[in-house]
């Protein structure tokens, strides 16, 4: 739609110039054969806008390649009743989060921002959904079968998530936490050096 409207513009703008300026009109041209600060004032306008784009390429260039460089994070979501376990193949020993789901005890799903961070979801006995309501995510968690999925969070904070699919007794009470942290705060946190759960 832009270009057409810029194509429209530039298309009447010569048309214009085209018919305005005739010859009949007795319009002389300039007898000045130089202006040199002019054209100082363009090619210093030109070589601005070119280094610019040069610099800025080399800069997008180098944060796609920084964010490429790292590996996705994985983590390995089992649901069950009635609970969540939240696994990290990444971490130096498997790190896995769970809890009961009973009062506070509330497993936390812990991710750094601003990466992509792949789901695996599967459950250990009848069919559950997790869903965080705030995020709008929903993926269906099936016994036997992992369903995949990819979530980037671009800021930090914590949000509950919820069981979405009817699974019995405590189905009302099977929450959890998604916690996003700084991916150096991440890092740590999969080291294992500091709780940034809870
Ligand atoms: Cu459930």
């Amino acid at each position: 739609m832009k270009q057409r409207h810029i194509f429209g513009d530039v298309l009447a703008l010569l048309g214009y110039a085209l018919l305005r300026r005739r010859a009949g009109r007795q319009v002389t041209a300039s007898e000045r054969s130089e202006r040199p600060r002019l054209e100082a004032y363009y090619v210093g306008v030109l070589v601005a806008f070119a280094a610019f784009l040069v610099a800025w390429t080399a800069w997008q260039n180098q944060r796609e390649h920084e964010s490429a460089a790292r590996p996705p994070v994985r983590v390995d979501v089992s649901s069950f009743l009635w609970c969540w376990a939240f696994s990290y193949p990444q971490a130096p020993e498997r790190r896995t989060v769970s809890g009961s789901c009973r009062g506070d005890d509330l497993p936390t799903l812990v991710v750094p921002t601003g990466h992509p961070v792949q789901l695996r979801l599967t459950s250990r006995d009848v069919i559950h959904s997790l869903w965080v309501p705030h995020l709008r995510y929903k993926m269906d968690a099936f016994p036997h079968h992992v369903n995949t999925f990819t979530l980037t969070l671009d800021r930090e904070g914590r949000w509950m998530g919820k069981c979405a699919e009817f699974c019995g007794q405590r189905h009302r009470t099977m929450h959890f936490w998604i916690k996003a942290v700084s991916p150096e705060e991440y890092d740590k946190w999969l080291q294992g050096q500091q709780g940034a759960a809870v």
